[in-house]
């Protein structure tokens, strides 16, 4: 992704993915706050001209490197953008079941099993404090990891790479799931788009 950054269309409708996620969240939460991160960036990289020619992803994965003057807007409004274009991606309405492929075994193999996977995942996102992201990432050793981030926080920071990633701002749950954050977990599942999360490991 390079400057000028745009708001992604979804790759499916607004209604798509009920009732795991509804419609109106699906549309505040693309075309409000995901494009106000969008603009935002925008307008911090209009501020350095330099970053304007640096992959998005490259700029993130060293934060430090950011000049001080736009650094919290970049990594706030960027790693907004980068995270949520990962998020539309990684569902759709044809989702859910198990993963298959490379990225099933690297599962099995870290977890011990899809289901003792599922749970770690459930269980880290609910209990995570805040706003923020959990992800499934892999290091440079293969090694996979489920971790959380608070904000917009990216694991490319610490040199991981993200396959699989789940909102946890109240903005992506709240109209339909109130407090309930675990219900909209469990709901997510069946939206998870695992040939995509397949092809972020093989290209990873
Ligand atoms: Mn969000």
């Amino acid at each position: 992704m390079l400057y000028p950054y745009q708001l992604p269309e979804l790759p499916y409708q607004y209604d798509a993915l009920e009732p795991s996620i509804d419609e109106r969240t699906m549309h505040f939460h693309h075309d409000e706050h995901h494009q106000t991160y969008v603009t935002q960036l925008n307008d911090a990289v209009q501020k350095w001209p330099e970053g304007q020619k640096i992959n998005l992803e490259k700029i993130l994965s060293a934060p430090a490197r950011i000049p001080e003057h736009v650094r919290a807007a970049i990594i706030n409004n960027g790693g907004g953008h980068w995270a949520h274009s990962m998020f539309w991606k990684i569902m759709s309405p044809s989702g859910g079941g198990e993963p298959t492929g490379v990225v099933a075994d690297a599962i099995k193999k870290s977890f011990g099993s899809f289901r003792a996977f599922k749970d770690l995942f459930s269980t880290e996102a609910a209990s995570f404090f805040g706003s923020g992201w959990t992800w499934l990432t892999i290091a440079p050793n293969g090694e996979l990891a489920i971790l959380s981030t608070p904000n917009h926080n990216l694991p490319q920071a610490d040199d991981l790479k993200p396959l699989l990633v789940i909102d946890l701002w109240e903005h992506a749950y709240y109209l339909k799931y109130q407090n309930r954050r675990f219900e909209f977990i469990e709901n997510w599942w069946h939206i998870v788009n695992w040939p995509q999360v397949l092809e972020n490991y093989e290209k990873k």
